[in-house]
């Protein structure tokens, strides 16, 4: 990089995880030209921006992969020493081995909660599954290090990603050195992300803990999740007849925004009364919208996959207007928080307000009165 030794570059975490981000972003969604997507990739990002570098943030918001479907070419992160980074297109069909054997190291408990401690704050692992994140967690094996030790050598293969549970590492560039980590942080995905041979060398100073992943774990559950997860939610959004007013743009976004969130046969998903904090959609299963009634719950209403709910006490700003619970097996949501919901969903505004009427008249029919659902709009 520079020529003057005496020049230390330092990287802050921040910079690596949004380029990780958005290198994950063009790598699942290949879009054709690079230029744009960028450019509307970090437009966005801005627009977002009120949670970003905050100290912490909800996982949705900060997870912002991004949206836009299909526009672009080959790109330039890391411009100056990755030209081909992307010669090795991501082509997660062709992956299709990832429901195969994942390595499986047990783990004490105690070593199991070191492990969620650390990766906690790493993004890239925030848009993982439930099921996901139990095959990271399962196939991520500890790593003890001593002051010296080699992690990564610059040109090699890359083997391992690793996250800091703790130490200090030095990274070198061409016996250069460029930055440190000081016991937090991940490094050894660019060699994975981009199947290229390692960019930096990374040698402990301290003695020091990592968690370490394999290669394939990284891309088949990692890489492989992400693509997967926006597909899925795609064809989900554009199942909702509400998200129509939606531009595929703004879908995407949306699909960015979700959580899966999994609930047992009988679960209570909200109770009525309570102050809310986001809504579903039903990705598979039914539930059973239910009221109080004299001591009693009655069903009101049954919903699908397609359908929402737990929007009328967001558009309303009032407690849950009834109890939701899933019935008939494991329900599969995917939970928008109130924040993405305010940011994402004013196209959508008018339809629900008319929905909304729709419970009214319904409440009306079932109870014979206005039960005070929606009186504040
Ligand atoms: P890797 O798999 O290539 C070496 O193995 C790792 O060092 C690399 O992944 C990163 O996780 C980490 N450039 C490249 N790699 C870096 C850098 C870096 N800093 C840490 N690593 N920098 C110099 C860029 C010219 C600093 C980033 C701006
Ligand atoms: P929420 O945030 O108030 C409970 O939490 C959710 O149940 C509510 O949003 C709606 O999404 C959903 N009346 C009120 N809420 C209903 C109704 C409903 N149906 C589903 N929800 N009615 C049923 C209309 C077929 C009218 C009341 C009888």
């Amino acid at each position: 990089m520079s020529s003057d030794s005496s020049r230390r570059i330092q990287v802050p975490d921040e910079l690596k995880e949004v380029l990780l981000q958005f290198s994950i972003s063009y790598l699942v969604e290949q879009p054709p030209d690079l230029i744009d997507f960028a450019a509307e990739y970090f437009n966005k990002l801005q627009a977002n921006r009120p949670v970003i570098g905050s100290t912490d943030n909800t996982a949705d918001d900060n997870q912002s992969v991004n949206s836009q479907e299909g526009d672009a070419e080959p790109p330039a992160v890391q411009s100056t020493r990755r030209k081909s980074v992307f010669a090795e297109a991501y082509d997660p069909e062709a992956d299709d081995d990832d429901e195969g054997a994942t390595a499986i190291f047990p783990k004490t408990d105690e070593q199991r909660a070191r492990l969620i401690e650390s990766v906690k704050n790493v993004l890239l692992f925030r848009s993982l599954e439930k099921e996901q994140m139990n095959q990271v967690l399962d196939a991520m094996f500890e790593r003890k290090v001593q002051p010296g030790d080699f992690i990564i050598r610059q040109g090699d293969d890359g083997d391992n990603f690793y996250v800091i549970e703790s130490g200090i590492y030095k990274v070198y560039i061409n016996d250069k050195h460029i930055s440190t980590y000081t016991h937090t942080g991940l490094f050894g995905e660019l060699a994975l992300l981009y199947n290229m041979p390692r960019a930096a060398t990374v040698q402990a100073e301290t003695v020091g803990l990592l968690w370490a992943m394999d290669r394939q774990t990284f891309r088949r559950i990692l890489l492989k999740s992400a693509f997967k997860k926006r597909k899925m939610y795609e064809e989900l959004l554009n199942s909702v007849p509400m998200l129509k007013a939606l531009q595929n743009y703004e879908r995407m976004n949306l699909a960015d925004a979700l959580v899966t969130k999994t609930y047992e046969n009988g679960e209570r998903i909200i109770k009525q009364g309570d102050a809310a904090d986001g809504m579903y959609f039903i990705e598979e299963g039914t539930v059973s919208v239910r009221m109080d009634q004299d001591n009693d719950e009655i069903e009101i209403s049954q919903l699908g996959k397609g359908q929402y709910f737990g929007e009328l006490a967001l558009v309303t700003h009032r407690p849950r207007a009834a109890s939701v619970y899933a019935t008939g097996g494991v329900v599969k949501l995917a939970f928008l928080d109130v924040r993405a919901f305010e940011r994402l969903l004013g196209p959508c505004m008018d339809i629900m307000k008319r929905n909304i009427d729709d419970y009214e008249s319904q409440l009306v029919k079932i109870f014979g009165s206005k039960n005070n659902i929606t009186d504040t709009r």
